[in-house]
């Protein structure tokens, strides 16, 4: 049995669309975009036409009239991926979900003596059982797995040998590579440099110019090792929603604001953080935006305390103009360990403290508070709590 480790990445290929083809066989073959405003994801068959993630679906209708446009299903979604983690869990004890991609470490397991024929299999059980294709990938580490699998989507197969990772990523593209985003790609394309091995060329002085003191990190990766750095603290945590229907109507919009906040405070408060700066987002029918940020003068994460602020921010920035999209993002994240004071001592922090303890054991919509009661008739509920139309982000 090979002693390395051994890390299975699984992709669901185009999987929003690819749930709604398998529930209604009539989509199949045809273009599917799902979303709301903009596209969530396409099917292939969309895709085709130039259709993408983030395109406004108005200009994707345009580029294909007879696509077929769906407002999705979370819950739905959700089933999918929790199935085919059923199906990985009796391969390892050691699986990760992320949306549709999930990572799974064969590690010294009886599936590591054949992974190729293992993925075969978990491939044909998961399009028996649950009709969509997946994109399975296996490296000695998750970048490798990851940056392997989407050089094969859709229904791909692929193993990268150990040993041959830093050859692997010397082919790769630098905007692929995670950690160097879109702007220092790009400038690095002006000046030339498009692949690893061009990068790796010039050294690492040039690193350090460029990625400062990520430069010893981006090294390793573009060297094909993956380093991960435990525990890392998100830089902000955000939860937004677009609405099902637009609306002007403040209180609504405030209820839904205060939902947004109490779901973004309780994962600072899970991840012992304290923001320092909070910004509400607006986004308009007419595809407007409009935000507002502001710093604590204390910090809190008590949904209460930041909903005050927030719901003056709201004001501020009002336009008289129906509302689309309603955002929050609670940024300048610090340890709450790092923080001088009593944050904790008041009347208030006890009862999200005694929330919290309930709702991790029952889900968050076993207790409803505050301003969310205004959208128990309207949103859809899971035992997470009310069901956002954008998946919630941490970054
Ligand atoms: N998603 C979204 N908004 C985005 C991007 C994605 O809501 N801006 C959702 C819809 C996708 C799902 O997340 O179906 C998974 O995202 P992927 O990037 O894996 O895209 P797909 O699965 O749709 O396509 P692919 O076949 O490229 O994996
Ligand atoms: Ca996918």
């Amino acid at each position: 049995m090979r002693s390395s480790t051994l890390i299975m990445y699984l992709d669901i290929d185009a999987f929003f669309p690819s749930v709604e083809q398998a529930r209604f066989p009539l989509l199949k073959g045809k273009p599917v975009i799902v979303g709301s405003g903009v596209v969530a994801s396409s099917s292939y068959e969309a895709r085709k036409y130039g259709i993408h993630a983030g395109m406004p679906i108005q200009t994707a209708l345009q580029l294909c009239p007879e696509a077929i446009v769906l407002k999705g299903h979370q819950p739905t979604y959700q089933s999918f991926t929790q199935e085919i983690f059923r199906y990985c869990t009796e391969l390892s004890p050691s699986v990760e979900v992320y949306l549709d991609e999930i990572f799974c470490d064969l590690t010294g397991t009886p599936a590591a003596r054949d992974p190729i024929g293992v993925a075969r299999t978990l491939k044909a059980r998961i399009k028996r059982n649950l009709g969509v294709t997946v994109t399975v990938a296996f490296a000695t580490n998750r970048m490798i797995a990851r940056l392997a699998a989407s050089r094969v989507k859709p229904d791909g197969l692929v193993l990268v040998e150990e040993g041959k990772e830093e050859e692997f990523m010397s082919e790769r593209l630098l905007r692929d590579v995670p950690g160097i985003g879109e702007h220092k790609a790009t400038i690095l394309e002006q000046l030339g440099i498009k692949t690893v091995r061009e990068l790796r060329l010039l050294g690492f002085d040039f690193l350090r110019k460029i990625f400062g003191g990520s430069a010893p990190l981006i090294a390793q990766r573009l060297e094909g090792k993956d380093p991960v750095r435990p525990n890392a603290t998100p830089k902000s945590i955000s939860r937004e929603t677009s609405l099902s229907e637009d609306t002007i109507d403040v209180e609504r919009i405030e209820s839904i604001l205060y939902y947004l906040i109490e779901r973004a405070a309780r994962e600072a408060r899970s991840a012992g953080l304290l923001p320092r700066t909070i910004r509400v987002k607006l986004g308009y029918g007419d595809g407007t935006r409009s935000s507002c940020q502001q710093c604590f003068r204390g910090m809190s994460v008590i949904d209460q305390e930041i909903f005050s602020i927030a719901r003056l921010m709201l004001k501020r920035i009002l336009k008289r103009c129906r509302i689309h999209r309603v955002g929050v993002v609670l940024a300048d994240l610090v340890p709450t360990t790092s923080v001088q004071g009593k944050l904790y001592g008041n009347r208030l922090s006890h009862l999200v403290r005694t929330l919290d303890a309930i709702r991790s054991r029952f889900g968050h919509s076993s207790v409803i508070v505050g301003k969310s009661v205004n959208l128990m008739r309207e949103l859809e509920r899971d035992s997470y709590g009310y069901i956002l139309r954008t998946p919630s982000l941490t970054k």
